[in-house]
């Protein structure tokens, strides 16, 4: 198996803290941790569950993958992102079956972790994120 656990799953929100908020009304949970990743252009909160975490994004710019995504769908789910413990190695994997790849190298995303993403169009409509963890 590529990967060992589901890391988080991606909404995209238009406001972080109204998306919070009801998180915690209804779901009875709270972010364990808020960042802003300019290089993803997003504001991020992860909220855990379980073993996985929730990661809520609101795009920095309307000109941003999230920005872009939520023009077009309004908000929803994003993408779904798998733990691997070696994303150069997963990456190398990808690009032996021919994996339409968006990010060929790691990137640093949230939490200082490598992370790459996998075109939609490659897995059933899906975007796929890959993080590097130690652990589930
Ligand atoms: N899930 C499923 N399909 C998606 C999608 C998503 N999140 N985003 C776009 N698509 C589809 C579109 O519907 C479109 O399909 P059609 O060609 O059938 O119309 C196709 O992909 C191209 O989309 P687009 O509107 O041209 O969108 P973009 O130019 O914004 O590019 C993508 C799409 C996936 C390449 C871009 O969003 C990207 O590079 N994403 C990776 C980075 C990212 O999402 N960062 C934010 C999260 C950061 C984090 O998790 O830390
Ligand atoms: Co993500």
């Amino acid at each position: 198996m590529l990967a060992y656990n589901i890391h988080h799953v991606a909404i995209a929100v238009e406001n972080l803290d109204t998306a919070i908020a009801k998180f915690e009304l209804n779901m009875k949970v709270v972010p364990i941790s808020r960042e802003v990743v300019e290089d993803q252009g997003v504001s991020e909160a992860m909220i855990a569950v379980g073993g996985s975490f929730i990661q809520l994004l609101e795009p920095l710019t309307p000109d941003s993958p999230v920005g872009r995504f939520l023009s077009k769908n309004g908000e929803g789910l994003h993408h779904i992102a798998f733990a691997v413990h070696d994303i150069e190695q997963a990456l190398a994997h990808l690009k032996s079956t021919g994996a339409r790849l968006i990010d060929d190298e790691p990137r640093i995303g949230g939490g200082g972790h490598k992370i790459a993403f996998l075109h939609p169009k490659e897995l059933s409509g899906t975007l796929v994120e890959l993080v590097e963890v130690d652990h589930g």
